[in-house]
């Protein structure tokens, strides 16, 4: 595989700062080395450069840095369009906005391949809040929202070159959703995986349904992982924690279902917030994370799947 890393050190849709240095600790754990050690070729593309802010004013007073996160989604749209030409691109957070540029440029490539983009959103929070609806006023918990084209973003944020489709969006770990979102996910019709989900069926069966439909309609595949879909006893570098996220094996499986799949076409690590970290270890388990998603097996071959017998 060819792999693209592209730094996007945005830390103003985060309430604290602190995001802006996850793409330097995400390579200081050895994300290239990692990748390469797993027989990929990887190619740094450095960092995506914000441009100017324009000024911009919306009725939410509460927003906080919409003219800064605004910008940064444009520049951060045009690199993963250009980035995701004929490679994996792998965008280094940066907080979750980021994900507004992200999946709205994966968007545009693939309206041009012809093949539909589906979304894997790994986070406690559905980040599916309009300008609207946020009490916080962090941005960051607005780009799924933005990129499966939910009202009110025009003339706030770039015009969406293409939607995704929220039907071809899933969401796994959720464990805090506010009012507006849980209503907003079920009119558009998102398929949520909660932690309730997670703990009564096993994240197995539900990650295999959703990976199903994506091979079935010849999806490309985008993962977008936030460091909170983690539990925060073994991930606590991020300003938003939740308690009873996903285990270290749950997450390491999905990762390596994720690669049997080969579907995955691009993959978001965000909301890393080294300032918070403990001697790099959050870090360090993003990397693993990504070699499990990009082929490191316990064994030299996928592990068998149960067909009745062992
Ligand atoms: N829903 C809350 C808000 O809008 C929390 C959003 C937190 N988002 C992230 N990324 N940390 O998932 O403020
Ligand atoms: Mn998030
Ligand atoms: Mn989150
Ligand atoms: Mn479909």
């Amino acid at each position: 595989m060819r792999c693209r890393i592209v730094g996007a050190p945005v830390q103003d849709g985060a309430g604290r700062m602190g995001c802006e240095m996850g793409p330097s600790a995400l390579r200081t754990a050895g994300l290239a080395e990692v990748l390469s050690g797993l027989g990929h070729t990887v190619e740094d593309m450095g960092a995506v450069q914000a441009i100017p802010a324009r000024r911009v004013v919306h009725g939410n007073l509460a927003l906080k840095a919409l003219p800064e996160v605004s910008a940064w989604t444009s520049a951060i749209a045009a690199a993963a369009y250009a980035a995701s030409k004929d490679a994996m691109p792998i965008f280094l957070g940066g907080d979750h906005s980021i994900s507004a540029g992200t999946v709205s440029g994966l968007a545009r490539r693939a309206t041009e391949t012809g093949r539909p983009l589906f979304v894997l959103w790994l986070d406690a929070h559905p980040d599916f809040h309009t300008l609207d609806t946020t009490a916080s006023g962090n941005l960051h918990g607005v780009p799924l929202a933005y990129a499966s084209g939910q009202p009110g973003f025009s003339g706030y944020f770039p015009d969406l070159p293409a939607a995704v489709d929220p039907k071809h969006i899933c969401t796994m770990g959720l464990r805090s959703v506010d009012p507006a979102e849980r209503s907003a996910l079920n009119q558009a019709g998102v398929t949520v995986h909660d932690m309730r989900a997670i703990d009564e069926h096993g994240i197995a069966p539900l990650l295999r349904a959703f990976l199903a439909r994506v091979s079935a309609e010849g999806g490309l595949l985008h993962v977008s992982l936030d460091v909170d879909f983690l539990d925060p006893s073994i991930a606590p570098a991020v300003g938003t924690t939740v308690p009873g996220g996903a285990t270290f094996r749950e997450a390491h499986l999905v990762m390596e279902m994720l690669s049997d799949s080969g579907l995955v076409s691009s993959l978001d690590l965000v909301e890393l917030n080294p300032f918070l970290d403990e001697r790099g270890r959050t870090a360090t388990l993003m990397v693993d994370l990504t070699a499990s998603l990009m082929g490191r097996r316990i064994m030299d071959r996928p592990t068998r799947s149960h067909s009745g017998s062992f």
